[in-house]
């Protein structure tokens, strides 16, 4: 399940692994893909069946080359047990640790270990349907570094809708982003895509592990010169959230705050 040579080529040429990262072990190396789908994963033995079927699924009828990167925390479930029941899907799944807890580092992890020609994160509870990178390849191929689902693009709707309580701390979790990055309009959805060159540089400089990491990275690529683009995506919320209001959210606000100051 780690290594597979069922990689090729891929349809786009392949480039330079990014400058400043430091060499790879030879037991992390995978091959260059056209685009790798890293889904960071505490304890969700529960939700990534589902979304790992129909995500190997959906890369089997693309013509990309593709691979998708579990990246998991210790977990104690049976997280590995369910990506081990994939091993045998046409895509390649690798499953990756990570030594520093959070879903910022474990992402990050997945980028750096990465070399594939573009790449990115999905969540583990396909809240944003697996079809919307269809739009997102399209757009990364014209050239865009950064394409970012959004649930406040124009067209973007909830299928099912947060909580409450969960939809008044992401507002106020949005306007503090905004000091950060006031053109975005959503900067916490879980499906985010970059070229992988360009963000592999970038998060040499990232160091948020927790929930907030994207704010940086987005700032980095921002500053960087990138444009980020944001695509419309039809969301549902599913039960299970691995997100601590008491523990991840004063943390996140806390980073949220470190990000403005620290980017000025
Ligand atoms: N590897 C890893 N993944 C994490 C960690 N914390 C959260 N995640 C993953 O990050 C994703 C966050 O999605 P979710 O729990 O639905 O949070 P929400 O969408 O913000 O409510 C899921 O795939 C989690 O399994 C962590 O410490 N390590
Ligand atoms: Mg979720």
């Amino acid at each position: 399940m780690t290594q597979s040579p069922r990689a090729g080529p891929g349809v786009f040429p392949a480039r330079r692994y990014a400058a400043r990262s430091a060499p790879l072990p030879a037991g992390l190396v995978r091959p260059a893909v056209d685009v790798e789908l890293i889904v960071p994963a505490f304890n969700e033995e529960r939700r990534l069946p589902r979304t790992l079927g129909v995500t190997l699924d959906y890369l089997t009828s693309r013509r990309w080359t593709s691979a998708v990167v579990v990246v998991d925390n210790d977990s104690v479930d049976g997280t590995l047990e369910v990506a081990d029941g994939f091993g045998a899907a046409p895509v390649p799944l690798h499953v990756i640790g990570c030594s520093e807890r959070g879903k910022g580092a474990a992402v990050r992890r997945g980028i750096a270990t990465s070399r594939a020609r573009f790449v990115g994160f999905l969540d583990a509870d396909s809240a944003t349907p697996i079809d919307t990178l269809d739009q997102v390849m399209a757009l990364l191929q014209d050239g865009h570094r950064a394409v970012i689902a959004s649930r406040r693009a124009p067209g973007a709707h909830y299928e099912v809708e947060q909580s409450l309580s969960r939809r008044w701390g992401s507002w106020v979790f949005r306007e503090l982003a905004r000091l950060t990055l006031p053109g975005i309009a959503d900067s916490q959805c879980g499906f985010k895509f970059f070229d992988g060159d360009t963000v592999r540089d970038v998060i040499a400089d990232c160091r948020v592990n927790g929930f907030a990491f994207d704010v940086e990275i987005l700032a980095a690529l921002i500053r960087a010169g990138h444009d980020v683009v944001e695509v419309p995506v039809a969301w549902s919320d599913v039960p299970g959230s691995t997100f601590s209001a008491r523990r991840d959210g004063l943390r996140s606000m806390a980073d949220l705050l470190r990000i403005s100051l620290s980017w000025r």
